[in-house]
């Protein structure tokens, strides 16, 4: 298990969640769904309660989009060693439902971020972008309204859309994933920081979705659990109202693409530059952020029943 005293590099995830798959053979499976610009393998673990049947439901929770945000793939993480380590305890999210997760998404950039502070703070991608600038934003890089809102054609920007949609690999790995679960994917979560948001669809314009009460109920109750749990006080509501538009991120991508519950978590801020909460801090900031996922996973699995 991957304890909650400091923060992890790609490869020791990976190796985490290889070692899991070896050691849980029925409830876990990890497949390498692609790589990143520099070569890192992207994989997923798919857990079950290894009860063997097919055609579940599915939970699709990725983190570490953006490198700087450390604390995404750390909750990713204690969730995944909660969901396979303790997952007497998650019956119910198990029964008719699978859960397949991405832990590290921008690997490249993660790794950036880990080898000096000074890289501590990149966001993007590590793809060059033109002569002067590295790495495109790949929270803008899906093609979903691309480029529109909240994006930048400026290759040096640090919400650079890319010179295309799906101009990163790492993006596409995410946008096939996707549309692979689309017809049984129930809910879409991307982990990121800071704010302490429950942000649902739409993203790139002001404007609501017909089905917002059900995005509204079920980001809410991930809402009110955390503030029962720790008095930590998330705002749930659209992207756009509540943070800015920005076109071409993933959630609207998911949304549209059949996902009926889509979110973007925006975890706590801390340390000096908000990214960046010290160790002391993880062990508390991951379990309050699971207890948030599994009422909204409890909300999902109530209101979208195994059909
Ligand atoms: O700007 C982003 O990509 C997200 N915030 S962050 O500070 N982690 O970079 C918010 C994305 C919200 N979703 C959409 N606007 N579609
Ligand atoms: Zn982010």
């Amino acid at each position: 298990k991957l304890g909650t005293e400091r923060y992890y590099s790609h490869a020791e995830i990976n190796q985490f969640i290889e070692d899991l798959a070896k050691q849980n053979p029925t409830r876990v499976e990890v497949k390498t769904v692609g790589k990143s610009f520099e070569g890192r393998w992207l994989k997923t673990i798919r857990i079950t309660n290894g009860d063997g049947r097919a055609n579940k439901n599915v939970i699709l929770v990725d983190g570490g989009f953006h490198a700087r945000e450390w604390i995404s793939p750390a909750a990713v993480v204690y969730g995944i060693n909660e969901l396979v380590n303790n997952y007497e305890a998650h019956a119910q999210l198990l029964q008719d439902y699978d859960w397949v997760i991405l832990p590290v998404v921008n690997a490249d950039g993660y790794e950036y971020t880990q080898i000096s502070p000074d890289t501590r703070m990149w966001r993007k991608t590590r793809q060059p972008s033109s002569a002067d600038c590295i790495g495109i934003d790949p929270n803008r890089n899906f093609d979903f309204h691309w480029n529109e809102t909240g994006a930048s054609s400026d290759p040096c920007s640090q919400t650079y859309a890319g010179p295309k949609a799906f101009s990163e690999p790492e993006a596409i790995v995410v946008r096939d994933l996707i549309h692979s679960l689309a017809d049984r994917g129930k809910m879409y979560l991307t982990v990121h920081s800071y704010g302490n948001y429950i942000l649902y669809p739409w993203g790139y314009i002001d404007l609501l979705p017909d089905t917002w009460e059900d995005l509204d109920e079920v980001g809410r109750a991930g809402g009110d659990a955390i503030k029962a749990a720790t008095g930590t006080i998330y705002q749930v509501g659209c992207s756009t109202q509540l943070m800015y538009p920005a076109a071409g991120a993933s959630d609207d991508y998911a949304f549209n693409a059949g996902f009926p519950i889509s979110f973007t978590m925006e975890l706590p801020a801390g340390g000096d530059n908000n990214f960046d909460p010290p160790p002391a801090d993880i062990d508390r900031l991951v379990k309050e952020t699971w207890v948030g996922i599994v009422a909204m996973a409890q909300k999902v699995v109530e209101k979208y029943p195994l059909n």
